[in-house]
């Protein structure tokens, strides 16, 4: 074996090691040679580097806690007099928790904002944590012409609102949104704001067009008080089309995925929702509804796997008579039924979804990896693989073996024994231990690689 087929085959394996969760982004790299560069140690100098930037800029943020309390506007924000062009703010070391933006708390509106984006276009923001605000840790205004926004490898976490908010536009759609690799958390469900309101999404989007939503982690989305329902992890509406719901877990919430809301035709049309995982136990602490939602004409909801241990009679609900040519397939659940609500027609183009999966066909439910236990689990070959949907939550390639498998997951014989199997989905338990198996992994591989250069 040659030098470059070694390490041409290194690097295959090593790729092919990624799980899509926020904790194996892979990194944005160098900024291009065009770029102004800025790095920032304080708040102060974040401010105006992002206030003052000209077009074609990197802002690069330095480890630290950056508190926006000091700030007399409360807040980091782009410029809302002028369009600027192109403008990527990110932290230095690649790990989201290494740059923290941060206010009080949830209720405590010494801080309103992370960062509002206004009339800016071509926007990068990656690689830190925003948390601890009044409002929202990001606010998108297309309103005032922000456009092509990409949030990638962040953590968003306790904000007295929702999360990430798109505003309302008036003429135009937001186009070129796209959320990669982010982790939207609360420590401990969304608490009342003073008014005595939980007013809560992870995103709410309003008028966005082929948002792409995907590898990116929910947890403990609900409200403290067990009194009020908290909104979806994701909701997109008003007017919304297409967007793109991939590979993303759901761990611990009141509602996963809302794609149109109100009875309005142009409330949401088309999209596809797929390789999702939900999970949750049945619980009185807080208020347990829908995991997919939709209204949306000609949505498809492929290849999700729901594990709810019915904590709510029906995790799948499509309403109102306009929300014709819906389809679910393959979709792979422990428990409920789709509801089909206020004259909704029923799809008759659905099939081989499993609604009473048993939990013993998991290779370890208890840490809640839904991948097969085996070849013979019950839902592993079993259905004609349809072809935007070629590959599983992990990048592995449908079918393995004769068929296609119901889930998110695709059986894979080889991958059994793999130090790096449990790797997928226990971040949803714990992300440290996830990374800890990464890199384990990949160690291995290389050091198994650099043997067999050294020996041939
Ligand atoms: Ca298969």
């Amino acid at each position: 074996m040659n030098f470059t087929k070694t390490f041409l085959l290194f690097f295959v394996f090593f790729l092919n090691l990624n799980a899509l969760l926020p904790s194996d982004a892979p990194s944005l790299g160098n900024p291009p040679d065009t770029h102004a560069i800025v790095t920032v140690s304080t708040i102060e100098e974040l401010n105006s580097a992002i206030y003052d930037a000209v077009d074609h800029t990197t802002i690069w943020v330095k480890s630290g806690s950056y508190d926006l309390t000091t700030l007399a506007q409360k807040q980091l924000s782009t410029p809302n007099n002028y369009k600027l062009t192109d403008l990527v703010i990110r932290g230095e070391t690649g790990n989201p928790e290494d740059v923290i933006i941060e206010g009080v708390s949830a209720t405590d509106d010494s801080a309103t904002f992370g960062i509002q984006i206004w009339d800016t276009e071509n926007v990068v923001i990656a690689d830190m944590t925003f948390r601890r605000v009044f409002y929202h840790c990001v606010s998108i205004h297309p309103e005032n012409g922000a456009t092509q926004v990409k949030l990638y490898h962040l953590i968003f976490e306790d904000a007295g609102e929702q999360l990430v908010k798109v505003n309302k536009g008036t003429d135009n759609a937001l186009e070129g949104l796209i959320i990669q690799y982010c982790t939207f958390k609360y420590t401990d469900g969304v608490p009342n704001k003073s008014n005595g309101e939980c007013y809560s999404n992870g995103i709410s989007a309003h008028y966005v067009t082929g948002m792409i939503l995907e590898n990116c982690l929910f947890r403990n989305n609900y409200c403290q008080d067990s009194g009020q329902l908290c909104g979806g992890n994701i909701l997109v509406w008003s007017k919304s089309k297409d967007t793109q719901i991939i590979g993303n877990t759901f761990y611990n919430y009141a509602q996963g995925i809302v794609l149109g809301l109100n009875e309005d035709e142009d409330d949401h049309t088309g999209g596809i929702v797929k390789n999702n995982i939900f999970y949750r136990a049945k619980t009185t602490n807080y208020q347990q509804d829908v995991s997919i939602y939709v209204i949306s004409k000609n949505a498809k909801v492929y290849h999700n796997t729901i594990i709810t241990e019915d904590s709510y009679y029906a995790p799948l609900e499509v309403r109102y008579e306009f929300a014709t040519g819906v389809v679910f397939k393959n979709n792979l659940l422990d428990s409920g039924f789709i509801n089909y609500r206020n004259n909704a027609p029923d799809a008759n183009q659905n099939s081989g979804n499993i609604f009473d999966v048993e939990t013993d066909q998991f290779y370890d439910y208890d840490s809640q990896n839904f991948k097969a236990k085996n070849e013979n689990a019950t839902f592993v070959d079993k259905v004609d693989t349809i072809q935007e949907c070629n590959v599983d939550f992990s990048l592995i390639t449908r079918p393995q073996g004769e068929k296609s498998d119901i889930g998110a997951f695709e059986y894979k014989l080889d991958d059994s024994n793999d130090s790096d199997n449990d790797s997928d989905d226990d971040d949803i338990v714990s992300s440290a231990q996830n990374i800890g198996a990464h890199l384990f992994g990949k160690i291995l591989i290389l050091f198994s690689f650099l043997l067999i250069l050294f020996k041939f």
